[in-house]
């Protein structure tokens, strides 16, 4: 057998830095969602990076939040301190060059033994001068990366050299999953994601974070559109009245853009049908909270 490296990377780093956006960098495909808001990855999300003889399973993870508000966010940093803690090696530790401070150095959850490469990212803006120096030498201070990177997931520079930054950390392995797939998620996942991703775009103020996305039926038929059905669960009417809008012009933009986006994804035809629903403060109720997909 010739030898074959697999293992698992997590992308880490606080709400905001790029590491959704690295993630499709790395792997050329639209897998996660991104938006200009920070918290909006929900879920560890796996994608797949593999070639001939090797299989480097990336982790997205949700944004490090040194003290979680509510419940919701708890249920998120324990979904990436898990991904950091059990099963990457290494962390990629993505650090926003334009919002982070030198001076106020997060250390992210890992294990003691676990090496990091560092990724100073969003290195296509403009920057003060030495603020990229400042950084790299408080960071790596902190977390002693075997490897600094300065990149821009959004632009591709820097990627590919990320890339063979982590292939060559892969340990010897075989495959974790079957070749070819992308990932562990099924095509519902990625629907109620999608729905998500346009909730974050078209609004604003709490209404991306007050909302989850549950998707109650994906039929695939014969020579017709696949039939999705999914709810929106918000905390309060008042925001059931912002995601309709008047005449109910909001939720149809919404449901448009979002059946665009799900039959770009898929690459087939998709009949959207999108509920909203009140479920009041769901962010602070563990049973919804489990309902909903965000506690294991
Ligand atoms: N200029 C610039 N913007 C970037 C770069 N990488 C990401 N962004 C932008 O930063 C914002 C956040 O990107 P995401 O990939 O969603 O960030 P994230 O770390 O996954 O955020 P959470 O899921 O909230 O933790 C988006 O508006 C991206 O377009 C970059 O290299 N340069
Ligand atoms: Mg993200």
């Amino acid at each position: 057998m010739p030898e074959h490296k697999a293992g698992f990377v997590a992308l880490a780093g606080r709400p905001n830095a790029g590491k959704s956006t690295l993630l499709n960098a790395l792997l050329k495909v639209k897998l996660s969602i991104v938006s200009s808001k920070p918290q909006t990855t929900r879920h560890r999300v796996l994608g797949i990076l593999e070639g001939e003889g090797f299989q480097a399973c990336l982790l997205d993870t949700p944004g490090l939040i040194d003290a979680p508000a509510d419940p919701l966010q708890k249920a998120l940093r324990v979904e990436s301190t898990r991904a950091l803690r059990e099963d990457a090696d290494p962390i990629v530790y993505l650090v926003d060059a334009a919002d982070a401070d030198p001076a106020a150095v997060e250390t992210p959850p890992r294990r003691p033994d676990c090496p990091v490469l560092l990724v100073l990212n969003k290195c296509d803006l403009t920057l003060p001068a030495g603020k990229l120096d400042a950084l790299e030498a408080a960071f790596s201070a902190a977390l002693k990366p075997e490897k600094v990177l300065r990149l821009s997931a959004l632009k591709g520079q820097g990627v590919a050299q990320l890339r063979d930054e982590i292939l060559a950390r892969l340990p010897e392995n075989p495959p974790f999953y079957e070749k070819g797939q992308l990932s562990d998620r099924w095509e519902r996942f990625f629907a109620s994601e999608i729905v998500r991703e346009q909730v974050f775009e078209l609004f604003h103020d709490e209404i991306p974070h007050a909302t989850a996305v549950v998707v109650e039926s994906f039929r695939e038929r014969q020579g017709r559109p696949d039939e999705v059905h999914a709810t929106l669960f918000v905390e309060r009417d008042g925001q059931k009245g912002i995601l309709i809008g008047k005449g109910g012009k909001d939720l149809r933009r919404l449901t448009e853009r979002a059946q665009a986006s799900l039959e770009n994804f898929l690459g087939r035809k998709v009949d959207l049908e999108l509920w909203i629903k009140v479920r009041k403060n769901w962010r602070k109720d563990p049973s919804a909270l489990k309902e909903f997909g965000y506690q294991s």
